[in-house]
Parts: structure tokens; sequence; C-alpha cells
């Protein structure tokens, strides 16, 4: 029988299990990449595993996200940053370098390894045929360390592209539309698999622009074949010494089969405040838009600028229209200054942003009060941009240039017969000098990590008791992000590498009393609905509530990586097993669990003391999850086995 392109990777990495859907596996990580906002965490785990060097064909370490110097302690963290990956052997990228993702295709991604990102948008590799997954800091620590990353064998959807996308609809409204059809669940324990001859009419970045939102479908990762349009771009990015071909077997069995008419395909918005409540812009046309925010991961490539600036060309924003552009990488806006495209955006009023994650992760450009802001960004949860009450939603990049002009949400079809044509590049403008490659060893040995006063050490957990008990400090509804549970933006993103700190703003977009609640209460439980963590990778949504005292988060289901990441930190996750029980359990019910038997079979009781019920409930603990939770958490687990 014939493979598919993510049977093929996994079975080339793989280090242990059966490769059958569900089947808990083991797979060898070719390459890693952090962020500075998840990587200080990752690092101080590293540290703690004492290895001397990576042990993966390449890790790179980006600044990205935290660049508002404030104050001291974001250049503290950066300056951590940089001596940590002197002394490992890690490529640091420097802050202005551009957006983890973006470069990381450019300059590192190579079709068929495997890539293992302590950021949830790490999936934009599998446009070059990668196989791609976010995690958090520990598991890109301990895949630094040379271990291997556990995933369960995820189901593959192939996602047949017919047609060929019409003008002024570009792949923001593909991912779009497939979010609209499957939800922001419809992608978990699955990775989507791009095929059909549609691919051949999408440039990498494009495709990357799809696998990258993939993360909004809870995928675990999305993946297109590497053809000879990769090899193209790979060849102008002077790196064909890293290209193979890479594609499905003509007779390769998938899971399920989406078909996708791109021909079909309309621009698109998610409305607000899930990437999956999507409407056409044609039903959205004319409502009045105060900001537009072009950039990201998403959608900040040469191609999408060079549009941007193909529209904006010879025109003023709109009076009412705060726009800006963060360009995703050096290379990037130096090919735009040097081509003139830069000054087409600026002539028009764009204001131009370092190429950073920037107002996608609410670090400044916050928008008005009430305000509707348009973004090319992947994320439009609750409060994420910094204003509490504004509206966001997800387009393209000619939505958002259309709109940018006429002050209104506007069908970009409106604005001409066709968009503006975005050749190429045979030969990108390749300078990797705001990289700083690995030293050898024995200088490596001798460089002193810089330690500023916003580098906390990390907090140690006590074992699990016998019996978990407490009050409900919190029970929330469906679709919870760990935007909600750990909000970041430019007052706390600083605070990421001081747990004490950053604890006090856990749930504070929902309940801002939580912190002083559980501590008042010495800890107690968490009470979700349905894919609760969904969104970003970070530890600290774990992290942060363990410090608080949360002892095990009980909810209908979970999303992949905030489920790994309660279970590295030592925080019980559980599930009801009659989903209805959650209606049994209310904020500051007294509940009790016995977990002296953790390990024989799957379920535990909680006994609701207040309601005087006893309610089932079932541990997602597999493998050595049960040692690691009766342990506090994974590193105690695992500094013990590195240390033998
Ligand atoms: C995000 O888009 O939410 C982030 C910020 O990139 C996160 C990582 C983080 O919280 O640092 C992610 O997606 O994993
Ligand atoms: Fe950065 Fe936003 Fe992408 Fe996260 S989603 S990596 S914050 S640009």
């Amino acid at each position: 029988m014939g493979k598919n392109i993510t049977q093929k990777i996994l079975k080339a990495h793989l280090v242990s299990g059966k490769l059958k859907a569900g089947e808990k596996i083991d797979v060898k990580i070719d390459q890693t990449l952090t962020q500075d906002a998840t990587g200080t965490m990752a690092y101080l785990q590293f540290e703690a595993l004492g290895v001397s060097r990576v042990k993966t064909k390449l890790s790179v370490s980006y600044v990205d996200h935290n660049t508002l110097q404030t104050d001291f302690m974001n250049m503290d963290d950066h300056r951590f940053l940089q001596s940590i990956a002197a002394k490992y052997g890690i490529y640091f990228s420097r802050p202005g370098n551009g957006i983890c993702h973006q470069v990381h295709l450019e300059r590192f991604g190579v079709p068929g390894q495997t890539l293992l990102g302590s950021d949830s948008h790490t999936p934009n590799g599998g446009g070059l045929g990668m196989l791609a997954m976010g995690a958090g800091g520990l598991d890109v620590a301990l895949a630094m360390g040379g271990e291997p990353f556990s995933i369960t064998v995820p189901k593959v959807v192939k996602v047949n592209l017919t047609g060929k996308l019409k003008s002024w609809v570009s792949a923001k409204d593909v991912i779009l539309e497939i979010l609209r059809k499957l939800s922001v669940k419809g992608g978990v324990g699955k990775v989507m698999e791009y095929a059909g001859p549609g691919v051949k009419t999408l440039s990498v970045t494009d495709r990357a622009t799809i696998t990258n939102m993939g993360t909004e479908l809870g995928a675990t990762s999305s993946i297109f074949p590497s053809d000879d349009i990769t090899k193209e771009f790979l060849k102008a990015q002077n790196r064909l010494k890293d290209w193979t071909k890479l594609e499905a077997d003509a007779d390769a069995e998938y899971d399920e089969v989406l078909e996708i008419n791109l021909a079909q395909v309309v621009p698109m918005a998610a409305k607000p405040h899930s990437p999956d409540n999507v409407a056409t812009i044609e039903e959205l046309a004319g409502m009045k838009v105060d900001q537009v925010a072009i950039g990201s991961c998403t959608n900040s490539s040469y191609r999408d600028m060079m549009t941007v600036a193909g529209i904006l060309k010879g025109k003023t924003v709109h009076p009412d229209i705060s726009l800006v552009i963060s360009p995703g990488s050096k290379q990037v806006l130096e090919m735009i200054t040097k081509n003139g495209a830069l000054e087409q955006m600026v002539a028009a009023g764009a204001r131009i942003l370092e190429s950073t994650c920037g107002p996608c992760i609410g670090m400044g450009q916050a928008p008005n009060t009430g305000a509707i802001t348009l973004r090319t960004f992947n994320r439009n949860f609750h409060g994420r941009s910094g204003t509490k009450d504004a509206q966001a939603f997800l387009v393209s990049p000619e939505v958002a240039a259309a709109a940018a002009l006429t002050g209104v949400i506007t069908d970009p079809r409106k604005l001409g017969k066709s968009a503006p044509k975005v050749v190429m590049p045979k030969k990108f403008q390749v300078s990797d000098n705001m990289v700083i490659a690995p030293i050898p060893p024995k200088k490596a040995a001798k460089v002193e990590i810089v330690r500023g006063p916003n580098i906390q050490p990390l907090p140690e957990f006590n074992p699990m008791p016998k019996k978990l008990d407490g009050a409900v400090l919190i029970k929330v509804e469906d679709n919870i992000t760990t935007d909600h549970i750990m909000p970041a933006g430019a007052k706390i993103l600083p605070l990421r590498s001081n747990i004490p700190a950053i604890s006090e703003y856990v749930f504070s977009s929902v309940d801002a009393e939580f912190p002083k609640r559980a501590k008042a209460k010495n800890g107690g439980f968490i009470v979700g609905g349905e894919n609760y963590g969904q969104g970003s990778s970070r530890e600290h949504a774990a992290l942060a509530p363990k410090y608080l005292g949360v002892k095990a988060v009980i909810t209908k289901s979970f999303a992949r990586i905030h489920l790994a990441n309660l279970v590295n930190f030592g925080i019980l996750p559980l599930v009801f097993v009659n989903p209805e029980d959650y209606n049994n359990v209310a904020q500051g019910d007294d509940v009790e669990i016995d977990v002296s038997k953790l390990g024989n079979g799957a379920e535990v009781i909680l006994q609701n003391k207040t309601k005087g019920k006893s309610i089932p409930l079932k541990h997602l603990l597999v493998g050595a999850d049960v040692a690691i939770m009766k342990a506090g958490g994974s590193l105690g687990f695992v500094k013990s086995k590195f240390k033998k």
C-alpha cells in the first residue's frame, strides 16, 4: 500500500511505537526553533538537563515576540537568550531579523525533516514539506537534548485542491474556508495534508499561510508536498542543496478527504472572537473600520507585502483608518526597500513597524475603544489585541489593503479587474548577517550565561499527594484559549521569565480575582468545556496556574499542546466520562479526588462534597505520564533520567 507524505516522514523518524492512528509513538526531531517569549523558559529547562550542546541537526533561537524595550526586563531576556545560544551551539536570530516562522521558512527549513518549535504556529514549515509541530518549551528542550518527541499518531486528512484561485482571492481565504467548514476543533488529532492539481498553483509562502493557520483547526500539523515550486523557492534562497522531492504515492491512503475547489473560494473574514467564525466579505461589506494591521507569521511574506504595496500605490489611507504594516523578515523588508514597494506604502500613509509579531500578540498598536480592527493575523481571541472591547476580524492582505483605502470592509474585487501581479523573485536578497552562528564547543564552553534580575530560577514542585481536594476555583465554557488563561500583551509578556510575577495575571481577562482566590484557598481546581487550552503553546498557561496551586483541570476535552503542558507541570488533566456532568460542578464547590490508585485503569472519581454527588472522570495519561504526574511534573522526572 502506498504512503502519504505524513506517513513517509513519520516512518523515517520513528524511534519507537506502532504507526497506527491513535497509538503513541516517539519520533526523532531534526530541527528545533524557539522564540523569546517561550524561549527563556525552554532554555532554563534545557540548562537543567545538564547537556553540554544541542544534539539536533539544527536549533535556532529567535527574538521576535517581545521587542518593546520599556524597561530593563526585555533586553535582559534577549541577553540571556543570546548567551545561551552561544554556549549550547544554537543559531541566534537577532531582534530585527524577523518573525521566527517566516525566517525559518526562508533560511532554515528542509523538506522531509521534522521541526519542533516552542510556538504553536511552527506548522508554517509545512509549506516547505516539513513535518513541523508546536510544543511546550520543555518538550523542545528535551528535543534539543536529543530526546524523541512523543505524539499520538495522527489521522491524515487529504485536502484535495483543484482549480485555481481567482484574482483578489488568496491563500488566507483558503484556510478561512477550511476553518468555516471544519471549526477550531476540526483538525484535532489530525495532520492536514494538501494534495491535488491545485497545489502547483500556490507559492511556498502561500502554502505556509495555509499550514500556519492549520493550527487554528487544532491540527497536529499541516503539510504540502515538496515539488518544483519548492525547488525554485529554495534555489532563490541560495539553498538548492536543501531540496528533496517529497510527494504522496499515487495509491496513498488517507483517513479522510476534504475537497476544495480553489476557483470557488471567495474573499472571507473570521469575525470576532474565533478564527472559525467565518463570513464572506460580501456579507460584511460596508462595515466601518478603525484599524488595519498587516503582518504576522501568517501574512507577511514578500508576496503579501508586494500585493499590499500594489494596492496602496498612488493612493492615501482613509482618514479614519490607522494602518500599520510589519514585514515578516529583514529579507522581505530589505527587498521591498530596494524595489520601491516600501516607499509606496509610506507614501500612502502606512505606519511601518519592525519585522516582529507586534500587534498580533498585543505588543503595541492596541486599537481604540470599541474599534473594528482588520488584521491579516491568525487569531482574533477576545482581548488579544490589547483592547478588551475591540472587534478583530481576520482577513487576507487584499481585503486589509482595500479597507485601508475605503475605510469600510470592502470586497477587493471591487477595486479593479485584477489584483496587482506579484512575480516571485528568481533570487531573494540573501544575507544572514543578523544570525549568529554557533561557535566551536571549546570556545562555547567558556561562555558565561547572562542572567539579569528578570531571569528567575525555575520553581520546584512537590510530588503529587494521594488525594486532591479543595474548591473549584473557576468554571469556564467551551474553547477557552491560552490567551484567556495566561494573556500576553505589552504589560504581561515581559514577565515570561518570572513565574511569581506573571501568575498574578492568570485568567485576568476572564476573572481578575482568580489569582487572589486561588492563593486564599490554597489552590484548587479548574473546570472547563470542550477544547480547553486551544491556541498557543505557552507553558505559562500551565506553569502559572500550577504556581497558584491548581491541582487538576477537569474538562470535556483538551487541546493537544496545552494537555502536554499540564502533564509536564504536574497538573492532572481529567475529562468527564459523561459530558453532561459538567452541569454537576459549579464554581465554589468543595471537591475531592482520590488519586492513590492513579494508573490502575483510566477512571478516577470526583466527590462533589457540596452537591453530594460522585462524578466519574477519565485521566488522559499514557506511558510515562503517570510517573511524571506522581513526581509533580516532567522536569524533575527527566532531570533524574538525564543524570543517569
Ligand atoms: C501566539 O501566537 O499566541 C504566540 C504568542 O506566538 C504563542 C507563543 C507564546 O505565547 O509565546 C504561540 O502561538 O504558541
Ligand atoms: Fe508571532 Fe502572532 Fe505568529 Fe504568534 S501568531 S508567532 S504572536 S506573529
